[in-house]
């Protein structure tokens, strides 16, 4: 492997462990090496903590040896006075000569400005290293600041003949009449999605879905914080008494009047339900400056992002389980109870270049 992959590599690695907490920041890794040893590593661990390039400055323990190394940043190295000072001036000071960059900050406020500073103060520059690699590692950070929309990921369960859980299923099998949610997924792919809610800022879910399921939309069965509910109840059809109105978290509620709040975790947002209102939703969480949503349901929910190509990535569990076969409904009840702990579940996932 080349020797500025490897060293870029590394920062990737160092990054990862702001994992969960540098949000609105992204994860940012560096480490500073003096002739083909690492002598000074850090990563970005906490929005309005010290960034990357700080925290490896600082683990260097002969400083002397700053002026005659290379510094290198998955991220460009900032260049404006935010929570805290530019990471640019700080490469300055401490004359270390060289800089390798693994990709550009998309963040206005840098963009670009940081590598026209380090270039004009004489720094010898790579900027471009695994730039795929630094890009991915931060795909919510990329795709809010370029595309001005959080980044969104569709998630459903279906059965062998495309019914998706739960609320689907349940119609079909009980005809409406019994108000429990039937799991097409095994424990093992229900942990997977809590993991999942954890790792994003948002969870999105249509009117009926919470009307049929009750869900909580928490992170019961991983630990990590709870996404903000999103829920969209143009017509305020959503009893008071439902789960997503516990305080176990914030939920934004989506209709189509002006309502107040009274409790600080409920939070009411106004769309145009005439409009795309896959693009209205998205504008409401960009205001909110969420960088990324799971979008869990229903049918109609995920099919809106569909059409209106609004998603970055898809996520599909194929149980294997089916309802086309002319068993009678209250037995699939219960065959499906049985079921519950079938492993071979399928994932599917997709990812949206366009
Ligand atoms: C870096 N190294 O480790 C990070 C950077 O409010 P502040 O001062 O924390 O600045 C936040 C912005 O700085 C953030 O939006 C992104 O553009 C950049 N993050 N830059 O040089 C780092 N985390
Ligand atoms: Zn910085």
């Amino acid at each position: 492997m080349k020797i500025h992959e490897k060293y870029i590599k590394r920062c990737i690695e160092l990054a990862k462990n702001g994992l969960g907490t540098t949000y609105p920041n992204p994860l940012v890794g560096s480490v500073i090496v003096y002739e083909n040893e690492i002598i000074g590593e850090g990563w970005h661990k906490k929005s309005g903590e010290p960034h990357a390039e700080v925290n490896a400055v600082n683990s260097v323990k002969d400083k002397s040896l700053l002026s005659k190394s290379t510094i290198y940043v998955s991220l460009e190295p900032c260049s404006h006075f935010g929570k805290t000072p530019p990471c640019c001036d700080l490469i300055i000071a401490n004359n270390i000569p060289n800089v390798v960059i693994g990709t550009v900050d998309p963040n206005e406020k840098v963009a670009g400005k940081g590598i026209k500073k380090l270039i004009e103060a004489g720094k010898k520059l790579t900027v471009g290293v695994l730039e795929d690699e630094c890009n991915e590692l931060n795909k919510r950070f990329f795709t809010f600041h370029q595309k001005q929309r959080p980044y969104i990921i569709l998630k459903w369960a279906e059965t062998l003949d495309g019914f998706i859980a739960p609320n689907e299923i349940l119609r079909k099998a009980l005809n409406d009449k019994e108000q429990k949610p039937v799991w097409i997924t095994n424990p093992y792919s229900r942990q997977l999605v809590h993991k999942w809610r954890s790792e994003e800022h948002a969870i999105l879910v249509g009117t009926q879905t919470v009307i049929d399921d009750n869900p909580t939309l928490t992170v019961r069965d991983w630990t990590g914080s709870n996404p903000i509910r999103i829920v969209l109840d143009r017509k305020n059809r959503i009893p008071k008494e439902n789960h997503i109105f516990n305080n176990e978290a914030t939920t934004i509620l989506i209709s189509d009047g002006n309502q107040k709040s009274e409790d600080s975790n409920l939070i009411f947002e106004r769309i145009d339900f005439n409009g795309t209102i896959a693009e209205e939703i998205t504008a409401v969480l960009y205001k909110h400056n969420i960088q990324s949503v799971i979008i869990e349901g229903g049918r109609q929910m995920l099919q809106t992002f569909i059409d209106a190509n609004l998603w970055d990535e898809v996520r599909v569990f194929k149980g294997t389980i089916s309802f086309e076969n002319g068993t009678k409904a209250p037995d699939l009840y219960s065959t499906l109870a049985e079921k519950q702990t079938i492993l071979d579940d399928q994932l599917l996932i997709f990812r949206n270049h366009d």
